[in-house]
């Protein structure tokens, strides 16, 4: 990969979920006015490529991951002058746009499936998936689905549609139909839609939940049961739908179909929950053609305990075997995505640093520093360059979020203590990610001059961009730092990583090496203070390249981080 690495090693993506990102209009929710109105903040920060969350149409049951049009703007974000108009303002500036890319499944209101259900011989029918009950049942009775499979948003995963008389599959949320990729058309309709956004000058996608294209059915159209799951009456599916058999080759043909001839300007991210290294490997094998790179999941699932409503507290030891195991196994084929947070997890700062008055700075900053010291191409999710912490939500009225919602229901029809229930989603749940983006102390952080669709964190107050931007030791001058060394030095995009110190709970150090070049990098991930020379004793005489705290010395205190030169 060396002489002609391709341009998005060196690069840092920023991810802008436009409904809390900024709001033009003054109706609470953020647009592509907005989005426009910001561009200079990318800039500044220095970020190469904006991934944009949906702004199709949508009846945003899902919040625009549930598209009713494939092709089109929905007027709660804006006009497709606006959205050429930003795709022309990020060139000029030197950025690229990435779209998301959505098309496991559509919306219920999506013509296709509207189409589809309206009646047994339609001809869109098996564009999705259809299915009478379970043999010898009755429509409608709690068993009859086809499949025991549980739903990601709680609940069977099949919905029966009355008019029919049968159900169709959603593994998302009950009006989130899932595409019928055994059929041709499906794939040919989408690769159609797709080359359509790339001539409009996009530059990339982000496939939502890629992995689950392929479901694994027999050739007479039976799907399986899964295991089932403790204390439900439903099975977990997922050996049925994640990379399921034809997964690659349909990844593959859509790259001779889409990619073919122009992928070299292009970025292709493939979100895979459940993805595997090994797995990971082969899809991000240039040899391959497939995608340029994976998001996957297994350092977000460390601190669960079967799922993301059991938390339990996240051990070092655990995350350094996970990143290294994926360093390692993506070191000389494939390519790492590196994120601590987006729109569906937490904010990364509570979750893996320490959000108190005395260390959220410190323990924001030293998060990013390890995070960007790593082979790959890191994420940054907007609000994380100013530590934008999880809400403080008291009851169950103050979520949005479908997933939440739907949790909350079942888990305590199941007999849940509710209490229990709120404080498991106060910790993990995606509304943490989805309050407005606090760009200054004003009552509503600057977000809109309207009611916020979500309420805007009280702590805007001390944390905003406008405080940070003028401060040279804010998490924001933190981000700038971290980004232009990337930029900078090839060690840092491309050199081969070392983990150090595997056993230790506390400290995460590892090295980069390229070209008789090497960096070391020590992190401090406790309130502990530790004395280097006992620990690295190499650090002691190094060059400090980057830290997050000032005037170095031969302690590494709380939250501490550090990039040092070796000779
Ligand atoms: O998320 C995929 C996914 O696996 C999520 O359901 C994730 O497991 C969950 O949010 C964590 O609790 C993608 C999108 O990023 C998400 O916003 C969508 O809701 C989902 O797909 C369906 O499109």
């Amino acid at each position: 990969m060396s002489q002609q690495a391709p341009w998005w090693t060196s690069a840092v993506v920023y991810q802008v979920y436009p409904r809390s990102f900024q709001d033009s209009d003054g109706d609470g929710i953020g647009d592509l006015g907005g989005v426009l109105r910001r561009l200079d903040h990318l800039s500044d920060l220095g970020v190469d490529v904006l991934w944009l969350s949906p702004v199709y149409p949508s009846p945003q049951a899902d919040n625009g991951y549930d598209i009713s049009d494939y092709q089109g703007i929905d007027p709660l974000f804006g006009t497709f002058e606006q959205f050429d108009e930003l795709v022309a303002e990020l060139h000029r500036r030197g950025m690229r746009l990435v779209m998301d890319l959505v098309v496991n499944h559509t919306s219920d209101e999506h013509p296709w499936f509207q189409e589809s259900r309206s009646s047994r011989s339609a001809a869109k029918r098996h564009w999705y998936w259809w299915r009478p009950p379970r043999q010898g049942m009755t429509a409608g009775h709690p068993g009859a689905e086809p499949t025991n499979w549980q739903s990601f948003f709680s609940g069977p995963t099949w919905e029966l549609d009355p008019a029919t008389g049968e159900y169709y599959l959603h593994l998302f949320g009950r009006t989130q139909p899932d595409l019928n990729w055994e059929n041709p058309e499906v794939r040919q309709a989408i690769y159609a839609m797709m080359r359509w956004w790339l001539d409009r000058g996009v530059d990339g996608f982000r496939m939502d939940v890629i992995d689950m294209i392929s479901k694994d059915v027999g050739p007479d159209g039976v799907l399986h049961d899964g295991p089932q799951i403790a204390g439900t009456a439903l099975g977990d599916g997922s050996a049925s739908y994640l990379c399921g058999p034809r997964i690659h080759e349909f990844l593959q043909e859509m790259h001779r179909e889409v990619f073919a001839g122009r992928d070299a300007a292009l970025l292709t991210v493939g979100e895979m929950p459940g993805v595997t290294v090994e797995q990971a490997r082969l899809f991000t094998d240039p040899a391959r053609a497939e995608v340029d790179m994976v998001f996957q999941f297994e350092h977000v699932a460390l601190d669960m305990v079967g799922d993301k409503w059991h938390p339990k507290p996240l051990r070092l030891t655990d995350l350094k075997a996970s990143f290294g195991r994926w360093q390692a196994g993506l070191a000389d084929v494939g390519w790492n995505s590196l994120y601590w947070d987006n729109h569906d997890q937490p904010r990364a700062v509570s979750r893996f640093g320490d959000d108190s008055p005395a260390y959220r700075r410190d323990s924001a900053t030293c998060l990013a520093t390890l995070l960007h010291l790593h082979r790959g191409t890191p994420y940054v999710y907007q609000g994380e360059e100013i530590g934008m912490a999880n809400y403080p939500f008291t009851n169950i009225q103050q979520f949005r979020d479908v997933e939440s919602i739907n949790h909350f229901a079942a888990a305590t029809a199941a007999g849940e203590d509710p209490a229990t229930v709120l404080s498991a989603m106060r910790r993990m749940s995606r509304d943490n990610a989805r309050t407005p983006v606090q760009w200054d102390d004003s009552p509503s952080a600057g977000f809109t001059s309207g009611k916020p669709w979500l309420p805007v964190n009280p702590d805007s107050v001390q944390w905003n961009v406008a405080a940070q931007r003028a401060d040279d030791g804010s998490v924001l001058a933190h981000y700038r730092r971290l980004i232009a060394l990337r930029h900078a030095n090839d060690v840092v995009a491309l050199g081969d990583f070392t983990m150090l110190l595997h056993d230790h709970e506390e400290v995460y150090a590892f090295t980069r090496c390229r070209d008789g070049a090497t960096l070391l990098v020590v992190c401090n991930l406790s309130r502990t203070p530790y004395p280097l020379p006992d620990l690295l004793p190499p650090a002691v005489d190094a060059e400090l390249v980057l830290g997050n705290l000032p005037d170095a010395g031969p302690t590494l205190r709380p939250w501490e981080a550090r990039v040092l030169r070796l000779p």
